[in-house]
């Protein structure tokens, strides 16, 4: 029985992933590269910096740390121009309804996420007021596949890991709900998210299941 629902932010409950891509692509045509949407993938919830040294392994480059400090803030802020023009209709097919009908039955629920942008970009789509907790990249210093942000997760909900459910799309994220000892609902595609107890296409495949 779950009493506690913890959902990942970018490929669960939108699609940020096209304007991180976006902003990395800008960055890498400026550093005389190009950075594909396949070589994207490899980002997908992965932390900033880590994201950066992927990208600079991608265009064969070492750069020193303080210029990569620039870079990282350069992305971020291209990034923040993109989601700045967020709109509510960029909401996954079926999430406003399954975090509303959650809450209905008492369910708990939780944000874990990678992204320092999770806060405003929840707000952006209208949806903050649904959380009960939000665990970020501003509160964890240990990004998936540590367990710590749903872990922490969990503690902020007051509740066990045994008693709550991951929805995630990446595999890290599967590998840290797993290492926390939490339920998984893998999102995307069974290949990727074998360890998943559950994998479906988008949270509204859940939405039968949930009325
Ligand atoms: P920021 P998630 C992750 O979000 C993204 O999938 C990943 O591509 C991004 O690098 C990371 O957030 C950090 O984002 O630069 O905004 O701090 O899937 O963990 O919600
Ligand atoms: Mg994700």
């Amino acid at each position: 029985h779950m009493k506690g629902a913890i959902f990942d932010l970018d490929g669960v409950i939108v699609d940020t992933a096209k304007y991180h891509f976006l902003a990395w692509r800008e960055l890498a045509a400026q550093l005389g590269f190009e950075f594909t949407e396949q070589d994207n993938e490899r980002l997908k919830g992965v932390s900033r910096m880590e994201s950066l040294r992927i990208l600079l392994e991608v265009g064969g480059l070492e750069l020193p740390e303080e210029e990569q400090q620039k870079l990282a803030e350069s992305k971020n802020a291209k990034y923040v121009e993109y989601i700045s023009k967020l709109e509510q209709s960029e909401l996954l097919p079926g999430v406003r309804e399954y975090l509303t009908g959650l809450r209905e039955q008492g369910v708990k629920i939780a944000l874990g996420s990678a992204s320092k942008n999770a806060a405003f970009i929840l707000e952006r789509l209208g949806i903050a007021g649904l959380f009960d907790a939000v665990v970020d990249g501003t509160k964890v210093s240990k990004a998936k596949p540590d367990p710590e942000v749903f872990l922490t997760a969990c503690r902020e909900l007051g509740l066990a890991p045994q008693e709550c459910i991951v929805f995630e799309d990446a595999a890290a994220g599967v590998a840290a709900a797993k290492a926390a000892g939490t339920g998984i609902v893998g999102i995307g595609r069974p290949e990727v998210l074998g360890e998943a107890d559950q994998v479906v296409a988008g949270i509204f495949e859940l939405l039968a299941d949930s009325q």
